[in-house]
């Protein structure tokens, strides 16, 4: 999407935020909304800000989105200060309007927000090296520990059952019975794929009924690109892409942090040849992740880590098959066969985890052992 440096300008002068306007250029990676830097001159500084357009197609309730986040980043805030952190540093900050609010609606209804930028930091779109991959397990880790006691009943749902797996399978099955762009006959294995997998989308959503495992407050898009890496100390600092914070499951954060993360290829590589799932890497992520919040955490939500990989891998690769069905609608794709690709490395990585699940389990105990948690308790 392309914004002219007017609208821009108009857009920014709604918000608080003083200084010369300098430049801006779209930044991220994200498929759901448009994000570009400002810069500002303030005083001899040059400040540069983010500026999000929130997609209200996926996001039907900024007002609620807008709150949410308001009020989970002002917590976080409290706590960082409260253990001698950084709040500029730790936590997005959100700039209000000059009319208080925390986001503005153009006449168009277009929805905008603005953010601190987050200086001397960088985002890593794949993994390196297996450290960088502890430290993004140690920051999702802190994050759900720093979020542990907020009150989950006075958080929005931002996407209603965004990870309830078996609700995203009946959506699934929907999308292929309507056949809306008459595809469905060119990816029957990716469709058998599916169907083949229909008992594990419940397994998870089943023991949340059964109050097995505990609702928290999640990230529920725990992907890399949404952690800031400090220039210096190489630390995981903040989490950023707030948008999804809801009640849900920890499992889906661990999942879907494996499942982009733990991956050797990009999400969209379509040479299959190329996408492997790494023990390595799942390791890595494991330690670093039960270290920063292995406490917190029951010896079933443990023990369902490796699963949870699984199934958010799955989940996702059927959400982009839904979106191919369905023509694209969701997702944002830069050629037709985009979600496709998207949907066949999920899989591919599914049947790589499903193949070598026995030894993700043995890793995953003999991690939680280190720190004294065990898995059969
Ligand atoms: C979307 O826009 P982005 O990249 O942060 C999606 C996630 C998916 C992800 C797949 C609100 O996140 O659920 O896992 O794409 N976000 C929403 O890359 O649907
Ligand atoms: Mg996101």
């Amino acid at each position: 999407m392309q914004f002219s440096e007017a609208a821009v300008r108009e857009i920014l002068s709604r918000f608080t935020l003083s200084g010369e306007f300098v430049s801006f250029e779209p930044i991220g990676c994200g498929h759901i909304n448009d994000t570009l830097c400002v810069t500002l001159k303030e005083q001899d500084d040059d400040m540069r800000y983010i500026l999000q357009r929130i997609n209200t197609h996926v996001f039907t309730k900024p007002a609620e989105l807008m709150e949410n986040v308001a009020n989970v980043t002002s917590y976080l805030a409290r706590i960082l200060r409260e253990n001698g952190a950084d709040p500029a540093r730790g936590t997005l900050t959100v700039f209000p309007t000059k009319d208080g609010k925390l986001f503005y609606r153009t006449d168009a209804g277009d929805c905008w927000r603005v953010y601190n930028y987050v200086e001397n930091t960088y985002t890593l779109q794949a993994i390196r090296d297996p450290q960088d991959f502890q430290k993004s397990g140690e920051a999702f880790g802190n994050f759900q520990k720093l979020l542990a006691d907020y009150p989950s009943d006075t958080l929005y749902e931002t996407i209603p059952h965004f990870h309830d797996t078996a609700s995203r399978f009946e959506n699934f099955k929907k999308a292929l019975r309507a056949d809306a762009v008459g595809r469905a006959q060119t990816v029957q294995p990716e469709i058998d794929f599916v169907l083949q997998r229909e008992a594990d989308t419940h397994v998870l959503v089943d023991l949340l009924q059964k109050g097995e495992l505990p609702l928290r407050v999640t990230h529920n898009d725990t992907k890399l690109n949404n952690i800031l890496f400090d220039n210096d100390t190489k630390e995981g600092i903040c989490v950023v892409d707030l948008d999804t914070v809801m009640p849900g499951l920890s499992l889906y954060d661990f999942g879907d942090s494996i499942r982009f993360g733990a991956s050797t290829a990009a999400e969209d590589e379509p040479d299959l040849s190329k996408v492997h799932f790494s023990m390595e890497l799942f390791r890595a992520y494991t330690r670093g992740y039960l270290g920063a919040a292995g406490d917190s955490l029951t010896a079933t939500e443990i023990a369902y880590l490796p699963f949870s990989a699984k199934l958010m891998t799955l989940e996702c690769g059927m959400r982009f098959l839904t979106d191919y069905l369905e023509g694209d609608g969701y997702f944002r794709i830069s050629y037709p066969e985009h979600n496709l690709v998207r949907c066949r490395t999920q899989f591919a990585l599914v049947a790589e985890m499903e193949a070598q699940m026995p030894q993700m389990q043995a890793e995953t105990s003999a991690i939680a052992a280190s720190i004294g948690k065990d898995v059969t308790e």
